[in-house]
């Protein structure tokens, strides 16, 4: 089998109400670039990137067209080809940001092609570590929302069969931060895990003070506190907590995460799939945690994560964002405990919707 041509098809998602968020600020659509690779045996190979509201979604399909001549004429069974060509031919732009957005929506591309050619699932392709993924709901619990409706949205998040959630936590004084968190908690009860990112506005210091204020809450995680590039200010915070430090989503590629977890800075990983480069950076990312005894969650993309988490022996919480369910044919399924279930279907068992594409396209 050969690869014969690559594809992009740009799709803006709108995020309706608008979020917001303390590192981008408002967030209207999820803006994404859908990259095909086609093969002369008729199988396509699907992934996503994206940016949010329309911001720089030109640079981004430019990066990964220019790209095509990486993957077209390669087989797909030698997939790992991509990889060592481009590190090389990325030399020049360099290993972050939109050289390795390109890279990742092409690897991506092309684990959904192995895993349609092989008829397997690509947590099956190679070999799933459960059938099942924890996995918590980070589509809500904002900082635009009053402490009633978080309340209110937090308990319909249980009622829908989650049984961990992530809110935020933004720029307003300690007090009345932490009072926020515990009232999700109080919504929830003990039983259901709950998370807290800061999107890494505090110092070491304030995130310290204001981590200690929610220790009783028996957070499962404290995300992204401090600046996610001063892994010394992190480590800092992990040392003077009970409560796990949680970070690694701005970072690119399996060397981010390689200085992260030498830096003794995170308690849990969470690799972004769209900055790691693509399932095969991501996976180096996971086998690096387990050398760590660090658990590996995922950032954003759970319809791709979910299979990769599955794979690896410390595949923590898939994060539950459904920004990109729209565009979707197929949707994340909840099994009785709450566990994300591994789809049956080859690739990545979740494929792009024409109609949707119709009804999305820019
Ligand atoms: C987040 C992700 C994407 C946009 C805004 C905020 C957040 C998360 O850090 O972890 O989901
Ligand atoms: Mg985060």
């Amino acid at each position: 089998m050969k690869i014969t041509r690559l594809r992009t098809e740009v799709v803006h998602l709108p995020i309706d109400p608008p979020l917001l968020t303390v590192i981008l600020g408002g967030i209207r659509s999820a803006d994404c670039v859908l990259t095909f690779l086609e093969t002369d045996q008729g199988l396509v190979g699907e992934g996503l990137v994206f940016a949010v509201n329309d911001r720089r979604l030109g640079t981004i399909v430019q990066m990964i067209r220019d790209l095509e001549d990486l993957v077209v004429g390669l087989d797909p069974r030698q997939g790992g080809a991509l990889n060592a060509r481009a590190w090389k031919d990325l030399n020049f732009l360099g290993y972050e940001g939109v050289s390795v957005i390109g890279l990742a929506a092409i690897d991506m591309a092309l684990w959904d092609l192995r895993g349609k050619a092989a008829g397997l699932n690509v947590a099956h392709l190679l070999g799933a570590c459960r059938s099942a993924q924890p996995v918590y709901a980070s589509g809500g619990l904002w900082l635009g929302s009053s402490i009633d409706a978080l309340q209110k949205e937090a308990a319909g998040f249980v009622a829908r069969g989650f049984r961990a959630m992530k809110t935020r936590v933004g720029p307003t004084e300690p007090e009345r931060m932490v009072a926020r968190v515990r009232a999700v908690r109080e919504a929830v009860g003990p039983d259901v895990a709950l998370m807290v990112d800061a999107n890494q506005q505090m110092t070491a210091k304030q995130a310290i003070r204001i981590g200690r204020m929610m220790e009783d809450l028996d957070l499962t995680w404290f995300e992204e506190p401090v600046i996610c590039h001063d892994h010394e200010a992190e480590a800092a915070v992990a040392a003077a907590l009970d409560t796990p430090l949680a970070s690694g989503e701005t970072l690119y590629t399996h060397r981010g995460i390689l200085g992260l977890l030498q830096a003794g800075a995170a308690d849990v990983a969470m690799p972004d799939l769209q900055r790691m480069g693509g399932p095969s950076e991501f996976l180096k990312a996971g086998h690096l945690c387990e050398a760590f005894h660090t658990p590996c969650a995922s950032h954003l993309f759970p319809e791709m994560s979910l299979a990769l988490l599955a794979a690896l022996p410390g595949g923590y919480y898939l994060e539950h964002m459904p920004w990109f369910e729209p565009i979707y044919r197929e949707r994340i399924e909840l099994d009785a405990a709450g566990e994300a279930v591994v789809p049956e279907r080859p690739g990545w068992g979740f494929s792009f919707d024409p109609a949707a594409i119709a009804r999305y396209r820019g």
